[in-house]
């Protein structure tokens, strides 16, 4: 059955079940023999939902609810004010890690706040230590005990996820698109694989929030897809759109398969990156 904001078919058919993408990115590897993890950077606004993804992710690799990124529901300045990296451990044992890591970083902010976009650049070449805390005005200089001077492959960015929420697409402010728009230009530029993740689509479509079953049926939705298609230049098959775990107190299927769907590609282009190295 259809409804006057959904159409009665997805435009993209959402695989039918999540336990072989959960099986794919569990037995994950690089091909790469001198890397062990892919490595994903999260950029974005502030408060468009990078370290929620993080926990997400988590929580569907657990099958539980984790919250071990730190997140934040008060607007304003970014919550996030270091660069930290996140593995995912394959299950509770806390033994084995799955062999991606998420790089999470301060949001983008107007004007003269949030991360700096030279700091992102140093980011995508490897060249920021982990544990950095950023300084919105000042990017990292080459003299900073933080600044790493002889990066590895390990230790470079090989996708690049852009994190907005999916009802501040016609919204953004031209100096947040600038912002983003540079750091793609720069990672295209390095060859770097890149895609879009639009979040919090439940608040942005009442029909999603209803049923996250219509992810991908809603109009107002593919529509916003469109916008930031043409907006940041990125390739409508390289944009996906996500709900975040964050209220819900147990995993689901139909959560899980959203949020796979997009970290599977994220994988896959990684994989691109590192074998073309
Ligand atoms: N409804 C809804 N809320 C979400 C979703 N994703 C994140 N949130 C909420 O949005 C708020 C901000 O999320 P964060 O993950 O902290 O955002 P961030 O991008 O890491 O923000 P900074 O670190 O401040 O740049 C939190 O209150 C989350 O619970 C989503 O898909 N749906
Ligand atoms: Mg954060």
């Amino acid at each position: 059955m259809g409804n006057s904001s959904c159409f009665r078919e997805p435009w993209r058919a959402l695989p039918e079940s999540d336990q072989d993408i959960i099986e794919f990115v569990k037995t994950y590897h690089p091909r790469n023999d001198n890397i062990s993890h892919l490595r994903i950077l999260l950029q974005g606004p502030v408060g468009a939902g990078k370290s929620s993804f993080i926990n997400s992710v988590e929580s569907v690799i657990l099958n539980r609810i984790s919250g071990r990124a730190m997140t934040d529901a008060s607007s304003g300045s970014s919550f996030t004010k270091k660069l930290k990296a996140f593995q995912i451990c394959k299950d509770e044992s806390k033994r084995t890690p799955c062999s991606f890591v998420f790089n999470d970083i301060m949001g983008f902010e107007v004007t003269q706040g949030g991360i700096h976009v030279e700091d992102v650049k140093l980011i995508l070449r490897g060249h920021v230590a982990e544990g950095h805390e950023f300084k919105p005005k000042c990017p990292l200089s080459k003299d900073d005990g933080d600044y790493v001077s002889n990066p590895s492959l390990a230790e470079k960015v090989h996708v690049l996820v852009t994190v907005i929420p999916a009802a501040s697409v016609p919204l953004l402010s031209d100096d947040v698109i600038k912002k983003m728009r540079d750091v793609r230009l720069d990672a295209t530029m390095l060859e770097i694989p890149q895609l879009i993740i639009l979040t919090k689509v439940d608040e942005a479509c009442p029909e999603v929030k209803k049923t996250i079953t219509n992810i991908y049926k809603s109009i107002y939705l593919k529509e916003q897809v469109e916008k930031i298609h043409k907006l940041l230049g990125i390739p409508l098959n390289c944009i996906f759109l996500v709900k975040n775990y964050n209220s819900e107190m147990d995993t689901s299927k139909d959560m899980n398969v959203p949020l796979l769907y997009a970290l599977r590609q994220m994988i896959n282009f990684g994989e691109d990156f590192l074998n073309s190295q």
